[in-house]
């Protein structure tokens, strides 16, 4: 007998493979997000799929990270949010142009209030109270405008739109990223669950909510990693993680150093995980890594120092972006307890023919 399916799978794949998920049926894909230079221009129907402009390691294709849901799913639109959900999961993303309003927000702040206000909206509307695991993309990550760094005005409108629906700001907040793409306005991926959702922190680090003011006025609103329980199974999505250590970053300037600190914090993240959760046994060579590394010319090093800490990863995806800190050289997010992979369907029968790339 075949296992049954997971409630949750991420399968990554390049973009000129995306037109294969109809055959695999679409109907089980939750949602994505596709990173390429320039961003692709996806006709992706009713699906949340996200298109970043986001540089890759040279020659690489194009690449997707698509959710797949065993559950019964439906797709709908609320404002500029596309989403699918079943019983227990919602997938949305939203796309926004940095709007100029006449107030004295800034532009990236504004409109980062505005993506959350709408996605506070939808959730409460479907009834989806927690957000498990939210991404983040925009240009020009640290540059100067309006007398301050633009990742500290994104933390300000991420922080009153939390306020401005009631939501707690220093715990019970979602796993999160944020970074630097290369063009294009504020791109918002996220999933929400039915489920509880429990934060884990990093021992080895302050909570990013409780950050002191020299990062901003605003501390960032999101947990080091989100813990819960979907279809049995205990899964794990871990924050995009730095070399900072309390709250200072360290080994600047040197990227393989920082890849390790990283990979460190990471560690102590699972431990922390497998101790809320006994029985989960989270392992490091399980889970599925995003590597974000500022300098094209860094990756060799990032991709040696993620081989001897990890061995093999079951799946690890390498991405070129500026990360929120400009002393920051690398940044790295992962999950685990879902299934990762194709489906077992396609395993079994081979790579499914799939002739008409989508893009
Ligand atoms: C850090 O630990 C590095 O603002 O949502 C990592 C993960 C970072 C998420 C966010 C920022 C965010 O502070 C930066």
């Amino acid at each position: 007998m075949m296992p049954a399916e997971a409630i949750l799978r991420l399968e990554v794949l390049p973009a000129s493979r995306l037109s294969c998920l109809a055959g695999d049926g679409q109907g089980s894909v939750l949602g994505g997000a596709c990173f390429s230079h320039p961003a692709l221009t996806l006709d992706a129907g009713t699906l949340p799929l996200l298109a970043v402009d986001m540089r890759l390691p040279a020659g690489e294709e194009a690449i997707c990270e698509v959710w797949h849901c065993a559950e019964p799913l439906a797709s709908g639109r609320h404002g500029p949010i596309r989403y699918r959900q079943g019983d227990t999961l919602l997938y949305g993303c939203l796309s926004l142009d940095e709007a100029t309003l006449q107030d004295a927000r800034s532009p990236l702040q504004a409109t980062t209030e505005a993506a959350y206000l709408a996605i506070f909206e939808l959730l409460e509307a479907r009834g989806f109270h927690t957000v498990l695991r939210i991404w983040n993309y925009f240009p020009a990550i640290n540059r100067e405008s309006h007398t301050m760094e633009r990742y500290r005005q994104f933390n300000i409108g991420r922080q009153d739109a939390f306020l401005a629906h009631g939501r707690s700001v220093i715990d019970k907040v979602p796993a999160a990223c944020a970074l630097g793409s290369a063009g294009g306005g504020l791109h918002i991926a996220f999933l929400a669950t039915r489920a509880d959702v429990v934060g884990v922190e990093n021992p080895r680090q302050l909570s990013a909510y409780h950050y002191p003011s020299q990062y901003g006025p605003r501390s960032p609103t999101f947990a080091r990693a989100g813990l819960v329980k979907l279809g049995g199974r205990d899964m794990l999505f871990i924050s995009g993680t730095a070399s900072i250590v309390g709250h200072q970053t360290l080994h600047h300037g040197d990227v393989a150093a920082q890849t390790r600190e990283c990979l460190h914090n990471i560690a102590a993240i699972v431990a922390e995980a497998n101790r809320q959760a006994p029985g989960a046994e989270f392992r490091l060579d399980q889970l599925a890594y995003t590597v974000y590394v500022r300098h094209a010319e860094n990756l060799a090093a990032a991709r040696h120092e993620m081989a001897q800490f990890i061995g093999a990863p079951v799946s690890v995806v390498f991405l070129q972006a500026d990360v929120c800190r400009a002393d920051l050289l690398v940044e790295i997010e992962a999950s685990g307890g879902h299934a990762i992979g194709p489906s077992q369907a396609n395993r079994s029968t081979g790579s499914t023919p799939c002739p008409t790339p989508v893009a």
